[in-house]
């Protein structure tokens, strides 16, 4: 199975890792060309984050910030538009992006009528609030259960090409991140192409430090997001989406290289 990569492009002065860096609408379609020079198949234009604690964007402000970026890389790119809202989406989809990268799961109506690709994400509640004491009693049964019943609803609408996404870090506790990480085999077996982003994200930190490295910020987190991102790949995920694109890249093709070879080939070591 090929993974496609999907390379984060944060247009936000907040987000917790590229946040500001990419505010400049020339700096960020720049950022956005090289991904795709790295490997990226689509880029994943964002104007708000969804960080735990932060506040929601005004939809004009949102806008402002993403729309010539959309608009410059659809041109040479496939383009998703990271929101929660509705006009959003819309505006970005009629600047040529042909996927919804619908992080709170609402926006699948809008996909059909527009066309478009969705990928549905698992949140607990809402960025602002997600991560204060998140609960579940069997995460991986409640997440799963979810993301089927928000499939079936949008291919029941019409929309044709559908993602699911766990929604790592997104009102999940440590155990429940990597519960979803050990159960990725079986929700990719319900047939739905299964998305995962765990680039740079803090669980990464948090699971570190309980085996006892010290606590990494988010440039630290490089060797952590390539494992996870190689994990999800190998457990059959459809697309990872990273922050760091080539190595991702490099990562995808060698592992589509040790995945594909017959039997033979690996037992009489012709590939190394
Ligand atoms: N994670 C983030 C944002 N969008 N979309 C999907 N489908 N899956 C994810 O795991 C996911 C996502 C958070 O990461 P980032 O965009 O880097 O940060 P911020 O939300 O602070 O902008």
């Amino acid at each position: 199975m090929t993974c496609k990569i999907m390379g984060v492009l944060n247009v936000t002065p907040d987000s917790f890792y590229d946040g500001g860096r990419y505010l400049d609408h020339d700096l960020a379609i720049q950022r956005g060309l090289e991904m795709v020079a790295e490997g990226a198949d689509i880029i994943d234009v964002g104007g708000e984050s969804s960080r735990p604690g932060a506040e929601s964007v005004p939809p004009d402000e949102e806008c402002r910030r993403i729309l010539p970026v959309v608009a410059a890389l659809a041109r040479d790119v496939r383009v998703s538009v990271d929101t929660m809202k509705p006009e959003v989406a819309r505006a970005a989809v009629g600047e040529g992006a042909t996927l919804l990268n619908d992080v709170g799961s609402s926006l699948a109506a809008l996909a059909a009528e527009l066309g478009v690709g969705i990928a549905l994400m698992h949140m607990l509640g809402t960025p602002k609030t997600m991560q204060r004491s998140p609960h579940y009693d069997d995460v991986v049964e409640e997440v799963t259960s979810y993301l089927a019943d928000v499939a079936g609803q949008a291919k029941a609408l019409g929309v044709e090409e559908v993602y699911v996404d766990p929604g790592i870090g997104f009102g999940k506790r440590l155990a429940d991140n990597v519960a979803l990480l050990q159960a990725l085999p079986s929700l990719v077996d319900h047939g739905v192409p299964v998305m995962v982003g765990t680039s740079r994200k803090s669980f990464l930190a948090t699971l570190s430090k309980e085996k006892g490295a010290p606590l990494l910020g988010p440039e630290d987190r490089f060797e952590g997001s390539l494992a996870t991102a190689v994990w999800s790949m190998a457990c059959g995920a459809a697309m990872v989406r990273v922050h760091d694109v080539a190595a991702t890249a490099m990562a995808a093709l060698l592992l589509g290289a040790s995945a594909a070879p017959d039997s033979d080939e690996m037992q009489s070591g012709s590939v190394r």
